[in-house]
């Protein structure tokens, strides 16, 4: 069992072409899941950063981890998807990149 901690955000370029996104995680693990925030998104601009304050997921195995831009109007962007290892701990950054939208979430894996 290990513990996937959420630190940080950082938009490099949003998704929506007004350059704010309204950004949400979710994180699918074997036998549940997780929603940053749990209602509504982090509201991202061009080179911002928001703290996703040390959200905690306990897991074993791999953990996928999806990034979505909220819209009102048609459905949400979904922006890719990563794996984190639970056999590897420490710190890291995954990166999602997709047609013009950039980011990277910084998390750390302990045990
Ligand atoms: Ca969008
Ligand atoms: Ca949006």
């Amino acid at each position: 069992m290990a513990t996937l901690k959420l630190i940080e955000l950082l938009c490099i370029d949003p998704e929506d072409t007004d350059m704010k996104d309204e950004a949400y995680i979710r994180i699918i693990t074997t036998d549940r899941s997780l929603r940053v925030p749990t209602a509504g998104s982090f509201p991202i601009a061009k080179s911002q950063s928001v703290s996703l304050k040390n959200n905690t997921i306990n897991f074993t195995g791999k953990a996928e981890v999806r990034l979505f831009d909220q819209d009102s109007v048609d459905a949400d962007d979904f922006l890719g998807t990563n794996t984190v290892d639970s056999s590897k701990t420490g710190a890291g950054k995954l990166k999602f990149i997709k047609s013009g939208v950039n980011y990277e979430l910084k998390y750390e894996v302990v045990r």
